[in-house]
């Protein structure tokens, strides 16, 4: 059975954060109210949290937290994967290995969306792929020792140059050889990438691990022209049973974002 998180962020995250609310607590209140099996963290750094006073805030709302989202360690910090200055390098590691420890300690997942960095000017795909390679190789290895499962994150071309489509995503896996590295399809990305939302779930099955729901416009799904009930015969096909988040844009303001993705996502594709 798919479980239903909504991605939120802390009070204070940069009006860039794609959450539907902010405030920890707060959110997690109204989640729970509206029938959400979890929330999306999405974090700058581990330090933005006190691991423990989150686990048990989750607990006593019947929530779980099934991943930890990064795209503000690119946004707000600067870093990212692909970097050929070797002192961020060491620090986008260092970040994302405390981000590992503390997803290992709610026993979420762990998502690399635009940390992953891009094709910098002056740089070829080649190089920016081997970088790459290197730093989700050594973050890997970490969380492997953790038990947490990473999620590469195709981002569509108009947000990030590398990495766009679930086909490129999964030749890098492959190319990191790292086994506890897993896809994450988000599906209004693929929506502008992918040959059909549908069919490269199905192809790349059992590698896809999460996913983010937001329909065409990025609204709640069900506001746009996404064909939801084809996606989620995909998903059932392939016997999906791990967790979507639903990541859309907070309008007409975010309580009716939220209450109007899972109303829609109950009705129409989950039990
Ligand atoms: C992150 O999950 C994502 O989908 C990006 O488009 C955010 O900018
Ligand atoms: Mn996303």
């Amino acid at each position: 059975m798919i479980r239903l998180a909504v991605a939120i962020a802390s009070a204070d995250a940069p009006p860039g954060a794609l959450v539907v609310w902010r405030g920890f607590e707060a959110s997690m209140d109204k989640a729970a109210r509206l029938g959400y099996d979890g929330v999306e963290l999405a974090l700058r750094d581990a330090g933005e949290i006190d691991a423990g006073a989150v686990a048990r805030q989750l607990a006593d709302r019947g929530l779980a937290c099934p991943c930890l989202s990064t795209g503000q360690v690119f946004a707000v910090l600067g870093l990212y994967f692909t970097t050929a200055d070797p002192a961020r390098s060491r620090r986008v590691v260092a970040v994302f290995r405390d981000l590992v420890d503390l997803a290992a300690e709610l026993g979420a997942m762990l998502n690399i969306g635009r940390a992953r960095g891009f094709i910098a000017d002056g740089q070829t795909a080649g190089d920016a792929r081997a970088r790459f390679i290197d730093v989700a190789g050594e973050i890997a290895a970490h969380a492997r020792t953790k038990g947490v499962t990473l999620l590469l994150e195709p981002v569509n071309r108009y947000e990030i140059n590398f990495i766009n489509s679930l086909e490129e995503a999964a030749a890098l896996l492959d190319a990191t050889g790292a086994s506890n590295l897993a896809l994450m399809g988000d599906v209004f990305h693929m929506n502008i990438e992918d040959r059909t939302i549908g069919g490269e779930l199905e192809r790349f099955g059992p590698r896809v691990a999460y996913i983010h729901l937001a329909d065409s416009n990025r609204l709640a799904p069900g506001e746009g022209h996404l064909d939801f009930d084809g996606i989620f015969s995909s998903l059932r096909r392939i016997g999906f049973d791990g967790w979507a988040s639903v990541e859309i844009l907070p309008r007409p303001d975010p309580d009716t974002a939220a209450a109007r993705a899972i109303a829609y996502l109950r009705r129409m594709a989950l039990p």
